[in-house]
């Protein structure tokens, strides 16, 4: 009696993957072969072009099966990982995520992985794409100041991650050591007008996100998967400002999406644009229409969509506390003419980006750079002070300081910002609730603290309000901060 049923239930899934394969087959690459050999290497053995994110080397454009050299080099470096913030990232070819590698379905790939003399520790490679215990980990381990070479045939076309696996695995992940491999199916992917590689990492930090100076990895933190910061390509502002990526109306953008991990799935989504085409988990099957895509840890997606109306689109993780406070943000910048009937709107950046939208880092960065040289100035603070306003607290309190009549208490002119101008700083880190009087008006509403903020990013907001719209002036010191918010939070009293 039971086998009826099951067969039912056998022939409507076949059914249905026939229907699935139908539905997709129009949009796969023609003669799409999942796994295939198809023979030894051809020609002369051929350079493999790598390149550095967000750039993706040119199509293979070649119908034979060759020999690619593949020449990686592993290099631990200090880099920025955030406005004043630098890391010690451990790379594939220089950066994070690693040098972009693109072959063919069929090639043999020669992989040489050299470590550079200077680094500390041995690395190795693990390619999602490889045929082969450890992806090629156990016979890429390579001491500093050597070099290891294995070949393997790419025999199923696809994006796939590649990272290191040398013990603890977690760690050097983590440190940015992960980068993607295309293997192209035999006839490529079809043409575009733009190709981008993009991939997201979680960072573990000592200090929390955005704290000043070489911040060392945080095992503890790693474990308990809490990062400091989740990133595109490696760094905060590596996508957003002069770094955004950049199209035109009506072009078709190509993006490479990976996820390195080591801890967390990506939400991938782009703010105001629909993928008309994802292959999900960088596999064979297309979706389309898709809003969000989802990017497990260790792998990666190809997001296809054409560009209808300029403007400024936000990259995320759609897991949103990591755009906003994590640094998981980039821009993709699209250029030309409106198209009114599709969208009617005018774009203002700082909606999505707060004090991430563009003009405003300079002064951010000159502040940062400044204070570590110790010659930071009250106009210095001012203006960083101003560029973080503008998105942190404008949205409550208007870029003007007016406030809102009855709802947000004005900063311009506020005596109760005059009457204690260290008192700005601690409201900033403590928020302000219950009954409160301003300039003669009562506001019985709620500030929630912004403690998220670091002690800088503190000092320079409450400095630029003390010296802004006619208030009396003054100056918070990073010292002042750390002092008030080592003292913890203050029991809120009636007489507020
Ligand atoms: C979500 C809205 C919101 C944001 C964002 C916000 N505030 Fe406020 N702020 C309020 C409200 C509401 C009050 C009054 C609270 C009450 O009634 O107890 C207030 C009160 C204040 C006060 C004391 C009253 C006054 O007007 O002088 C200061 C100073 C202040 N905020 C500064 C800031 C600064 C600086 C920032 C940015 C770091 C900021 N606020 C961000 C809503 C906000
Ligand atoms: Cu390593």
């Amino acid at each position: 009696m039971k086998l009826l049923p099951t067969s039912l239930a056998a022939l409507l899934a076949a059914a249905g993957i026939l229907v699935t394969l139908s539905a997709s087959a129009a949009t796969l690459p023609a003669k799409a072969k999942a796994t295939g050999d198809f023979g030894p290497p051809q020609g002369m053995p051929i350079q493999a072009i790598l390149t550095s994110p967000p750039m993706v080397p040119p199509a293979v454009n070649r119908k034979y099966p060759a020999k690619v050299i593949v020449n990686l080099e592993v290099i631990e470096k200090e880099m920025q990982i955030s406005e004043g913030v630098s890391y010690n990232f451990w790379t594939f070819g220089g950066t994070t995520p690693g040098s972009f590698i693109r072959v063919r379905q069929g090639d043999t790939v020669e992989f040489h992985l050299k470590n550079h003399p200077s680094s500390k520790m041995p690395h190795n490679i693990d390619l999602h794409g490889v045929t082969g215990p450890g992806g090629g980990a156990s016979s890429s381990f390579t001491a500093p100041g050597h070099e290891s070479q294995f070949t393997f045939k790419a025999l199923n076309e696809g994006i796939y991650v590649y990272h290191c696996a040398t013990a603890p695995v977690g760690m050097h992940i983590a440190n940015g050591m992960y980068g993607l491999i295309l293997v192209e199916p035999p006839e490529g992917l079809s043409k575009v007008d733009h190709e981008y590689y993009v991939m997201q990492g979680d960072f573990y930090t000592a200090g929390k996100y955005r704290e000043k100076g070489l911040q060392g990895f945080d095992m503890e933190k790693a474990i308990e998967e809490r990062p400091s910061y989740v990133l595109f390509n490696g760094s905060e502002g590596s996508l957003t400002g002069d770094n955004a990526l950049k199209a035109k109306v009506n072009e078709s953008v190509r993006l490479f999406v990976g996820n390195g991990g080591p801890n967390l799935v990506s939400s991938f989504h782009v703010i105001g644009a629909i993928f008309d085409k994802v292959r999900f988990e960088g596999g064979s099957n297309i979706q389309t229409n898709v809003q969000t895509t989802l990017i497990p840890a260790g792998g990666a997606a190809i997001v296809e969509y054409r560009t209808r109306v300029p403007g400024s689109y936000v990259i995320v993780d759609h897991s949103i506390f990591r755009a906003f406070n994590k640094g998981a943000l980039g821009i993709i910048k699209v250029d030309g003419p409106e198209d009114k009937a599709i969208y009617s709107g005018k774009e203002v950046d700082s909606v999505y980006l707060g004090d991430r939208a563009a003009p405003n880092m300079a002064a951010v960065t000159k502040a940062t750079a400044n204070a570590a040289k110790g010659t930071l100035t009250l106009q210095d603070q001012i203006n960083a002070g101003k560029a973080l306003f503008n998105g942190t607290c404008s949205v409550c309190h208007q870029s003007n300081g007016a406030g809102l009549a009855g709802v947000f208490p004005p900063l311009a002119k506020s005596d109760y910002v005059n009457a204690d101008p260290k008192r700005v700083a601690s409201t900033i880190l403590h928020g302000v609730s219950g009954k409160l009087v301003v300039n003669g008006k009562e506001y019985d509403s709620v500030m929630p603290p912004m403690n998220q903020l670091n002690d800088d990013e503190v000092a320079n907001i409450a400095t630029y309000v003390l010296n802004s719209w006619d208030n009396k002036g003054g100056q918070v010191k990073t010292e002042d901060v750390k002092a008030i918010r080592a003292k913890g939070t203050p029991k809120q009293t009636a007489e507020h």
